[in-house]
C-alpha cells in the first residue's frame, strides 16, 4: 500500500464514526464569495469578508462545523490573483494542508469552486485560478468537484444568468462536466450554502493528483501539474523581464553622453526594477523545488512527538492540521476555547 494510504488506514482504524472528519475545500478569485458562502453556511460571521477595494489577503483558514451530524473541516482559500501574495507562496500553502488532510487521514470530499455569475467576462485572474485548481485535482476527483454560480440574487437577470449559465458550461467548465463535475447555483443563503455542502458530504471521499504525487510519490511541487504551470508561468514572465531589461540596457548605453539626469535616474530605476522582478520570480522558482509531502510528514511526527497532544485522535488531529492552516479569530470567539481543549466545542453546530 501507498504510504499516505497507510498513514490514512491507521488513522482511520480505531476512530468511531461519530469521530469521522471531513474536509470540504471552498476555491475561487478573490471575490467570488467564499469567505460571504461559509459564513452563510455556518450562520454566523466566523471568516473575514473582503471588499474589491479591500481585498482580504489572508491564508487558507479552517473552519470547523457539524452539519446533519458530521464533522467538516470547511477550508477557506486565497485566489491565485492576490497582488500581494506569488502564485507560488499560495500554491505551497494549499500543497501543505493537502499534504497534511491526507497524510492524517481527514476525509476528503470534495471541491466547491464559487464563479460570480454576475461577471460580464471570464477574466485572467478566473482562468488562472481555475486552471491551477483543475491541476491541483486532476482527473479522477471531479465527481466530487461543485462548480456553483453565485450573487443570483444581487439583481442578476435570470434570462441573461442563464445564457452565462450557458457560456460557462460549453465553453470554460465543458472539461470538468464531461468529467463529472456538477454546477449548481448558491442563492446566498443558509439553506442554499447548506446544500451544496451536502450534496458533497455524501460522496466517497477523493484522493486529489497532487495529494498522490506529493504524499504518496514524494515529487517536488514544481513535478507535479500545478506546480509545473506556475513554474512554466515564471518562465515566461523572465522572458518578459529579460527583455524589458536588455532594451533598457542598450538605452542605458546610448545614455552614456546624455546629460539629462532625470531621464538617466529613470532608466537606471528601471533596470534595477526590473533585476529585482527576474530574482523575485527565480527565487519563487526555486520555493516550488521543494518536496512538500516529506516535509508536511516530518512536522506531524514532531508534532506528535510533543507531549500535550498524545492523546484522543480528534483533538490531535485538529492540533496538528492547525500547524498548516490558520483558525480565523471568528470561530475561536464562537468556539470560546483554544486548541486542544474539549474537541466537540470546535465543530460550530449548523
Ligand atoms: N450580497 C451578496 N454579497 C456577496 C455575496 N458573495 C460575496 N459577497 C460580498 O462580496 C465581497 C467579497 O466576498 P468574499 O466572500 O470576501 O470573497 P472571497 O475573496 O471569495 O472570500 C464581500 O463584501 C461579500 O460580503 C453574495 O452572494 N451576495
Ligand atoms: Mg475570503
Amino acid at each position: 500500500m501507498e504510504n499516505g494510504a497507510v498513514q490514512k488506514e491507521l488513522q482511520l482504524e480505531g476512530r468511531s464514526q461519530e469521530e469521522k472528519l471531513c474536509m470540504v475545500v471552498i476555491m475561487g478569485v478573490t471575490g467570488a464569495g467564499k469567505s460571504y458562502f461559509i459564513n452563510k453556511l455556518a450562520g454566523r460571521e466566523v471568516t473575514e469578508e473582503g471588499d474589491s477595494l479591500h481585498a482580504c489577503t489572508q491564508g487558507c483558514q479552517m473552519i470547523p462545523l457539524e452539519i446533519g451530524g458530521t464533522k467538516v473541516l470547511v477550508i477557506d482559500t486565497p485566489g491565485f490573483d492576490e497582488a500581494k501574495r506569488s502564485d507560488s507562496e499560495i500554491l505551497t500553502e494549499i500543497a501543505r494542508l493537502l499534504s497534511a488532510q491526507y497524510e492524517l487521514g481527514v476525509e476528503l470530499k470534495g471541491i466547491i469552486y464559487i464563479h460570480r455569475i454576475t461577471d460580464i467576462r471570464y477574466g485572467r485572474a478566473a482562468a488562472k485560478t481555475f486552471e491551477i485548481f483543475k491541476k491541483i485535482c486532476g482527473e479522477k476527483p471531479l465527481k466530487n468537484v461543485l462548480l456553483v454560480t453565485s450573487r443570483w440574487t444581487d439583481g442578476m437577470d435570470e434570462k441573461l444568468g442563464s445564457q452565462r449559465e450557458g457560456e460557462l458550461k460549453e465553453n470554460f467548465w465543458a472539461y470538468m462536466l464531461d468529467k463529472g463535475s456538477k454546477m449548481s447555483r448558491f442563492y446566498g443563503d443558509h439553506d442554499s450554502a447548506v446544500m451544496l455542502v451536502s450534496q458533497l458530504l455524501i460522496k466517497d471521499s477523493v484522493v486529489l493528483e497532487i495529494q498522490r504525487d506529493l504524499v504518496d510519490h514524494g515529487k517536488k511541487l514544481n513535478e507535479t501539474a500545478a506546480g509545473a504551470y506556475v513554474n512554466d508561468s515564471l518562465e515566461d514572465l523572465k522572458t518578459e523581464y529579460r527583455k524589458e531589461l536588455a532594451s533598457l540596457e542598450k538605452l542605458h548605453e546610448d545614455l552614456i553622453l546624455e546629460q539629462d539626469r532625470t531621464k538617466k535616474r529613470r532608466i537606471q530605476k528601471g533596470l534595477e526594477r526590473e533585476k529585482t522582478h527576474l530574482e523575485e520570480a527565480s527565487e519563487q522558482q526555486v520555493s516550488l523545488r521543494r518536496r512538500i509531502g516529506d516535509e508536511v510528514r516530518e512536522g506531524i511526527k514532531q508534532k506528535r512527538s510533543m507531549p500535550q497532544i498524545l492523546s484522543k485522535v480528534l483533538p490531535t488531529v485538529l492540533d496538528i492540521l492547525g500547524a498548516f492552516v490558520g483558525i480565523p479569530p471568528g470561530v475561536i470567539s464562537v468556539a470560546g476555547s483554544v486548541v486542544g481543549s474539549a474537541v466537540s466545542s470546535w465543530f460550530l453546530s449548523v
